[in-house]
């Protein structure tokens, strides 16, 4: 192990990452409040995540995992070129790991927003797989993505994308359609998209999954708030928001919301925002489709050959398309 040297990592941030910051500020400081859902994931974030992953009230985890397993040989059977397999937010990679007992892609391309995590995880693959190639990406694609230099390194193989546990809920219908249509034009003629999407079903269903009883999602909601603290030097007091789960049916969307209980301030950076007692800082959209929708949204990004697997009940549905 102490022989094999780290995976090669690209960095694709911006230089500036005052510019993060800058996001950060300028969303809090709008007249609705609101924080990208991307500064969740801080170490003690990724953490929570992967607890509300076990829970029994997140079902999406489960669900996608089961129809992975489930229809297995099928889906392997469908990914024609999978010589370059590019895991999209990636996390600790334990998804496309598991993929690995089914397809023997060349090449292994993580990308996340978190890159130490992402070296390590990479690392232990690359142990378990000598002849796979891993390369992490640290990018933050929902400000764009751009693999083409790294894909033309082998021009031969096409991309098979591979963007689970609908993660894609996080963007706007219009922004999930660009970052589609970046992909397709990603696959040229011949790559394909795997990808994840949490379908639509009764509220109570969805609230329980985003508003666990245990009230980890609640931890997970609030920790955003001492990221806030440490990259705005902000002075927020955790103890002053609660978290709250909504489902709108007409958005078909969950919102993540921290509500302020009392009437206060917090200084972010030199200036300092008001909060009224009940107003709220949005800090997730979590987007659900139906099959029609999300097969109609792969079609208008250009994808026009798709198979979908779900599980029995229709909860979740498993896409893969093709140009
Ligand atoms: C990682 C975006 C798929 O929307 O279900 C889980 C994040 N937020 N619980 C989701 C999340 C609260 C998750 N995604």
């Amino acid at each position: 192990n102490i022989a094999t040297p780290l995976p090669r990592l690209e960095n694709l941030l911006p230089p500036d990452l005052d510019n993060e910051h800058k996001q950060l500020l300028e969303g809090l400081l709008q007249p609705q409040a609101c924080i990208n859902p991307k500064y969740f994931y801080d170490d003690t974030g990724c953490e929570l995540f992967t607890r509300i992953c076990e829970l029994e009230e997140y079902y999406p985890t489960r669900t996608e995992a089961a129809i992975f397993e489930h229809s297995a040989d099928d889906i392997s059977a469908a990914l024609v070129n999978h010589a370059q397999w590019i895991d999209l937010g990636c996390g600790d990679c334990s998804k496309s790991r598991r993929w690995l007992q089914h397809v023997t892609p060349a090449r292994l391309i993580g990308v996340d927003i978190a890159g130490d995590f992402l070296q390590t995880c990479l690392a232990d693959i690359a142990h378990e797989h000598p002849e796979l190639e891993c390369i992490g990406v640290v990018s933050d694609f929902t400000q764009r993505l751009d693999l083409g230099k790294l894909l033309a390194e082998d021009q031969s193989s096409p991309p098979m994308f591979f963007y689970p546990g609908s993660s894609i809920g996080n963007f706007a219908r219009a922004d999930a359609l660009s970052l589609l249509r970046c992909i397709r034009r990603h696959c040229g003629d011949s790559g394909q998209l795997l990808i994840g999407i949490d379908l639509v079903k009764p509220p109570p269903i969805l609230e329980a999954a985003y508003d666990d009883a245990e009230g980890v999602t609640a931890e997970f909601n609030l920790n955003v708030l001492q990221v806030a603290n440490r990259l705005l030097h902000a002075d927020f007091e955790p103890a002053n928001f609660a978290h709250q789960a909504v489902y709108d049916p007409v958005q078909r969307r969950i919102e993540m919301r921290l509500v302020a209980q009392q009437s206060h301030n917090v200084q972010l950076q030199d200036v300092e925002r008001h909060f009224d007692a009940g107003e709220y800082i949005l800090t997730e959209y979590s987007h659900k489709y139906t099959t029609d929708d999300f097969s109609a949204l792969l079609a208008e990004a250009g994808f026009h050959c798709q198979h979908l697997w779900t599980d029995p009940q229709e909860w979740f549905g498993v896409f893969l398309a093709e140009p």
